[in-house]
């Protein structure tokens, strides 16, 4: 990929774009950078990149820098189907993600990494962080990032060579990729998601299989048994599948057996031999930290790791900041901070948790496009208070407000002075939005960390 005076446009200049200008501008290629933002929005990805020959184009995206570009390397975050980029698609330029761009430098560098790459609705940062953890060790250098949060070009820009490259990818860096190969590619379920930016439920789901698109006969496909979307996803790879149940025994891949004494251990199997752990018993509770481990574990034992270790590890792993995380306990009832729920499926893991008639849900935020009335049942059960915030809240209540008592708050520190009101022992407080945050918030951390600010407040005073 020779970049040297070729002129490359970076579209996006949040975290990714940041990246990306840090790596091409050095190689010698011909920066243009463009935002919609303006300037004075972008302060930081400006002294960023001070000192680097780069052209900005801010405060909106010009279409001739589309069509004079060689190559256009797009964030995550800008939609493939913007008009510029349709002028330079139908122009035959070419277009792809930081991830791709990543991947090619990475190739071309013949690079000893192994890339290890995780997809899904729901439960990727988890196994990523998992994978990371269990990789980590005396003489192996890891890099964790992606979607996670760090770009993988960031990988590119030390002189450091890893082991291990743990990959979380979206959907959205998938739609960007023509080669990424993934030694392993595990794909965790597949659920409705980001359909504001998918024209269907089976164009979300084709972009999830791109993560298996490239890969060989000597690549790796870990899959979840239980989701037949995420099966059929991965129907045409040529890697080898490994699949992962949490209540079925596998042939090839993992599952849990239980053992007498209320003990249980963990099978892997290779289409010819078996091996067994003992698991320790979990600190973060239900299937879906199960599926987790077994995603985590099988593509461990791929990797020929000791099983033993692994295990324990993530048996005392505490869970991820911002999902599905107690807080505070006040008076008997029970704070949980979910703000990392941003799909349908991730509230539904997240009610599955506690006992009927014993939650009081906070949800809503920026809809994306989904069917909410898919866990209705779940909501009508387990919920008795139902406060709902920002955009989406007419319509979650046209799909839930008929299930249980509901009341419309508008903004996060009504709904948890309402939560708080009305509050009994023995109850949880849940936000678990089942939407995106950038209605009312920055990110979803912001939208965690004001919950959990208003409601230290609120019980500090009542204190
Ligand atoms: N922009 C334009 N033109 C457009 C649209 C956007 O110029 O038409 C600009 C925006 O003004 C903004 C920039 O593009 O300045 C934003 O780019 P970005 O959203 O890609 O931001 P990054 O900071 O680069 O973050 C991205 C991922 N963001 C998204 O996928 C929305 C981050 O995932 C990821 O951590 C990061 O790259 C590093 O890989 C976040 C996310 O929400 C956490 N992911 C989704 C999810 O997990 O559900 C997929």
């Amino acid at each position: 990929m020779e970049l040297k005076g070729k002129k490359v446009l970076v579209v996006g200049m949040a975290r990714t774009g940041v990246a990306t200008v840090k790596f091409l501008a050095p190689r010698g290629a011909l920066v243009t950078a463009t935002d919609t933002k303006p300037r004075a929005e972008l302060e930081t990805a400006v002294r960023e990149t001070a000192g680097l020959p780069v052209v900005f184009h801010l405060g909106g995206q010009r279409r001739e820098d589309f069509l004079e570009a060689d190559l256009i390397v797009v964030s995550p975050g800008v939609p493939m189907d913007i008009p510029e980029l349709t002028a330079a698609r139908a122009a035959g330029k070419e277009i792809i993600s930081e991830l791709e761009l990543a991947y090619r430098a990475l190739a071309e560098r013949g690079t000893r990494a192994q890339i290890v790459a995780v997809t899904g609705a729901n439960g990727k940062t988890t196994v990523t962080t998992l994978l990371g953890e269990i990789l980590a060790g005396p003489g192996r250098k890891v890099f964790v990032g992606g979607n996670i949060g760090n770009p993988l070009i960031e990988a590119l820009l030390t002189d450091e060579q890893f082991d291990f490259l743990v990959v979380e990818v979206s959907s959205f860096q998938l739609e960007g990729v023509t080669s990424f190969r993934p030694r392993i590619g595990i794909l965790m379920n597949i659920t409705e998601d980001h359909l504001d930016r998918y024209a269907s439920f089976a164009d979300y789901a084709r972009a999830k299989g791109r993560l298996f698109a490239f890969q060989n006969p000597e690549d790796f496909v870990v899959v979840n048994r239980e989701d037949p979307v995420a099966l059929s996803a991965v129907e045409n790879t040529r890697g080898q599948k490994y699949y992962f149940s949490y209540r079925r025994e596998v042939e090839r891949g993992s599952f849990i057996r239980p053992l007498a004494g209320g003990k249980e251990e963990v099978v892997f199997r290779d289409g010819r031999r078996e091996k067994a752990f003992a698991l320790p018993p979990l600190t973060v509770a239900g299937v879906h930290y199960r599926e987790n481990v077994l995603a985590t574990f099988t593509a461990g034992q791929i990797l020929d790791l000791p099983g033993e270790a692994g295990l324990s590890l993530m048996a005392g792993f505490k869970g991820l900041h911002h999902r599905m995380e107690l807080f505070a306990t006040w008076k008997d009832i029970r704070f949980v901070d979910d703000s990392k729920a941003t799909n349908v499926g991730a509230v539904e893991r997240a009610l599955q948790s506690y006992p009927p008639r014993s939650v009081i849900l906070i949800a809503g935020g920026k809809d994306k496009g989904g069917d909410y009335r898919v866990i209705s049942d779940l909501v009508r059960e387990r919920v008795v208070l139902l406060l709902l915030i920002g955009d989406a809240a007419e319509k979650i209540d046209a799909a839930w407000g008929k299930l249980t008592e509901c009341r419309r708050v508008g903004t996060l520190p009504e709904a948890v002075k309402a939560a708080l009101a009305a509050a009994r022992p023995g109850q949880v407080v849940l936000l678990s939005p089942a939407c995106s945050s950038f209605d009312q918030f920055k990110n979803y951390e912001e939208r965690g960390e004001i919950f959990r600010r208003e409601v230290k407040k609120r019980i500090e005073h009542s204190a």
